[in-house]
């Protein structure tokens, strides 16, 4: 008989990587969706870890510019250590942002003690560094910082250099990249499945594709900035991109990835509320939880 699945959430309203107000908001809309409720359903053991603290951006001072910046690395230091524990103790690591910002310590964190692989799931590639992002948000550059490139200081969080090569990484539902940004992550080596690709090929088939690419991990962090799904279904998201995965689409990649029985941790970011109608954007990432710990039509 498998020891019965252990998920613990952890909060992290963070909204210092980006300039939109509200993502500060996203933990609390999926407990209001009725996060933990749906996964004991499916006879996991659900264990809520509260929030870790994080600075309100309105009681940083606007005298320093490097403010957001010291701030997301502090909660990052932070949260690598509470996801590794996590993983220690045996959870699966279940983090709600809070903006995608928070992935420099949730990945790195998940991947402390046993290698990782990872699906970033996302209209956009977060492969900016300071020097080549056209806005300067941080929440564009964790992926590229998870790879050993950008800011040192955010490179170095939890432990020294990158915390991933290129081959351990899939970026899926990828159709806003930046135009430096683009030839950065083509010199990358990451595994790239565009929007393009699932119209050509069928979501079925990329995440074949996808699985095999990441065939040589034991464990999958899978990162879902919910701005991958199309904005019809996903309205409350801050930088909403036309052309995203269907409500069917993103639920078939959750379903693979269950089925291959190698979910290590979960990420869910970039939830606005405020933006939202009706909590319908958490609803729908709870939706996509359940089907990622198991749930099943049949
Ligand atoms: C742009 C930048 C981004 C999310 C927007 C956008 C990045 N490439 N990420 N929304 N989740 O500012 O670097
Ligand atoms: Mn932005
Ligand atoms: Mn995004
Ligand atoms: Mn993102």
């Amino acid at each position: 008989m498998t020891k019965r699945r252990k998920v613990q959430i952890i909060g992290v309203p963070m909204d210092l990587g980006q300039d939109q107000r509200g993502v500060d908001l996203g933990p609390g809309a999926l407990r209001y969706a009725g996060l933990a409720a749906k996964l004991r359903r499916l006879d996991l053991q659900v264990d809520d870890a509260g929030n870790l603290p994080i600075p309100v951006r309105d009681a940083l001072d606007p005298s320093r510019p490097e403010r957001f910046r010291n701030a997301i690395l502090q909660v990052c230091e932070t949260l690598y250590r509470v996801v590794a524990r996590a993983v220690m103790d045996g959870y699966i690591p279940l983090i709600l942002g809070g903006d995608h910002s928070l992935a420099i310590g949730s990945v790195g964190g998940a991947s402390d003690a046993a290698s990782t692989g990872l699906l970033w799931i996302d209209a956009h590639g977060d492969f900016n560094t300071p020097r080549s992002s056209p806005s300067g948000n941080i929440h564009g550059m964790p992926l590229a910082t998870l790879l050993g490139e950008g800011d040192p200081g955010l490179v170095n969080v939890g432990r020294k250099g990158a915390k991933l090569r290129g081959e351990d990484v899939v970026l899926l539902g990828i159709r806003d990249l930046d135009d430096e940004e683009k030839e950065r992550v083509r010199a990358s080596g990451i595994c790239v499945l565009t929007m393009r690709d699932i119209d050509q090929r069928g979501m079925g088939a990329v995440m074949e594709e996808a699985l095999e690419r990441l065939s040589g991990h034991a464990r999958l962090h899978v990162s879902l900035d919910v701005d991958a799904v199309d904005p019809r279904e996903a309205p409350g998201v801050g930088t909403p991109v036309p052309g995203g995965l269907s409500y069917r689409e993103a639920q078939l990649v959750m379903e693979m990835v269950a089925d291959s029985g190698r979910l290590a941790a979960l990420d869910i970011v970039e939830i606005n509320p405020i933006l939202d109608h009706r909590n319908q954007t958490a609803q729908l990432a709870v939706a996509l939880a359940a089907s990622l710990f198991g749930q099943r039509i049949l």
